[in-house]
């Protein structure tokens, strides 16, 4: 699941033959990690997502390209300023919150959140279409990062981390 298109971004603008433009602001937002849980149990990790944007955002085929491994099913869909969890373990937490539930919490991710540091990227489905040498028309699927958030030990401290959800 790592590959090369792990590192593509959208810029704000297109920039072609000049300084590439900021990163373009994406409605979808990386909100909150909890990656080293009071319970040192990394069953209640997780990572939630957030929808700034007033209209309803599908995720189809979108899908974490570093830090974890999770990739969205086809329904799945954020409403307009909405938010959603994505745990490492989805029953164990929708049980320990009242406010999450199957609709707002999916999982269960692979692998776990580094408590000393990593990178963790949501990306997006995108098709890149190119001419070869032959004249052929070639399509190939890539995924372009929308939202990412890094750390690194003494960077990010554990304050930053402390959950929404447990208070
Ligand atoms: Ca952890």
């Amino acid at each position: 699941m790592r590959s090369a298109s792990a590192r593509k971004r959208r810029l704000a603008s297109p920039t072609r033959g000049t300084n590439n433009a900021p990163w373009r602001l994406e409605t979808i937002v990386i909100n909150e990690i909890l990656f080293h849980p009071i319970s040192e149990n990394t069953d209640d990790e997780y990572v939630e997502l957030h929808n700034r944007s007033a209209a309803p955002v599908n995720l189809a085929g979108w899908e974490f390209v570093d830090g974890i491994d999770f990739r969205f099913p086809i329904s799945t869909t954020i409403p307009a300023g909405g938010y959603l969890v994505v745990a490492k373990n989805a029953s164990r937490l929708t049980n320990h919150y009242a406010q999450l539930s199957a609709a707002n919490t999916l999982g269960n991710y692979q692998g776990t959140l580094s408590d000393v540091g990593e990178r963790i990227a949501l990306a997006m489905p995108d098709t890149i279409v190119e001419t070869n040498e032959f004249g052929g028309v070639t399509t190939n699927l890539i995924h372009i990062v929308v939202a990412e958030r890094s750390r690194s030990p003494g960077v990010w401290t554990t304050a930053t981390a402390v959950s929404r959800l447990t208070g």
